[in-house]
C-alpha cells in the first residue's frame, strides 16, 4: 500500500491558500519596494534643490538686483526665474562684475574675488571684452582671471575656462616679458586703445571679478 501523498497540491485547499499568501506577500513586498524608491527619489532631488540654494556665495549676498527671465519649453518647470545680480555688480549675459577699486596684487584680487563667490575676470568673446572696457575708467589697471603660473607662456583662467589664443585682445607688443606672468586690461592713450598686458604679478592694481547669475 503507497504512503498517502501531502506534497501535490491537487484538491488541497490548505495548499491553494499557502499559494494565495505567498503571491499576496510576493505583491505587497513589490509594492514597499517601489514606494522605497520613490521615497529615496523624492528625498534626493529636494536635498538637491536645497545644495543649490544654499551655497555660501548666495548666503553672502543679501541685497540682489533680479530681472525676470522667460525660459523655453526644454526648461520648464518652472517656465520663469528670477536671475539676480548682487547690489553694485553689473549684469552681462548670465553673469555678475564687480569692478574692485582697491589696488592689490594679482593674488589679493583672486582672494578678495573668491571671498565673494567669484573669480577673477575670464574673458571669453568679443562681447565680453568690450562690455567690460565700457564699465572701466581709462585712467587705471585692472587685473583679470589671466596668468602664466610657470613663465612659460602658458595662460590659464583662473575660473578653469580653457584659454583661445584666437579670443585674446592684446595690445600690440603683448605680451612682452616671461617675468610679467599676470594680466591686465588697460587703455594706452598712445594708440587710444584698450587691450591686454601681462605685467608683475606684485604689482598693485585694481580688478573685476565674476561669477554665475543667481537664480531665485
Ligand atoms: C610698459 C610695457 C609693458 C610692461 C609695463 C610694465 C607701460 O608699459 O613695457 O609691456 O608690462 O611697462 O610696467
Ligand atoms: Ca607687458
Amino acid at each position: 500500500m503507497p504512503a498517502p501523498r501531502e506534497k501535490t497540491c491537487l484538491h488541497n485547499s490548505n495548499c491553494g491558500f499557502s499559494k494565495l499568501l505567498f503571491v499576496s506577500l510576493l505583491i505587497l513586498l513589490q509594492l514597499l519596494a517601489v514606494s522605497f524608491l520613490i521615497g529615496i527619489i523624492i528625498f534626493f532631488k529636494k536635498s538637491q534643490c536645497l545644495e543649490e540654494k544654499e551655497t555660501t556665495r548666495d548666503l553672502i549676498h543679501t541685497k540682489l538686483e533680479c530681472m525676470e527671465k522667460k525660459l523655453t519649453k526644454e526648461d520648464t518647470p518652472p517656465d520663469r526665474v528670477w536671475s539676480c545680480c548682487p547690489k553694485n555688480w553689473k549684469s552681462f549675459g548670465s553673469n555678475c562684475y564687480f569692478v574692485s577699486t582697491e589696488s592689490k596684487s594679482w593674488g589679493e584680487s583672486e582672494k578678495n574675488c573668491s571671498g565673494m563667490g567669484a573669480h577673477l575676470l575670464g574673458i571669453n568673446s568679443k562681447a565680453e571684452q568690450e562690455f567690460i572696457i565700457k564699465i572701466l575708467n581709462p585712467d587705471f589697471s585692472y587685473y583679470v582671471g589671466l596668468s602664466d603660473p610657470e613663465g612659460q607662456r602658458h595662460w590659464q583662467w583662473v575660473d578653469q575656462t580653457p584659454y583661445n589664443s584666437s579670443i585674446s585682445f592684446w595690445h600690440p607688443n603683448e605680451p612682452n616679458n616671461p617675468d610679467e606672468q599676470c594680466v591686465t586690461v588697460n587703455f594706452r592713450s598712445a594708440d587710444q586703445q584698450w587691450g591686454w598686458n601681462d605685467v608683475h604679478c606684485d604689482h598693485p592694481e585694481r580688478s573685476v571679478c565674476k561669477m554665475m547669475e543667481i537664480y531665485l
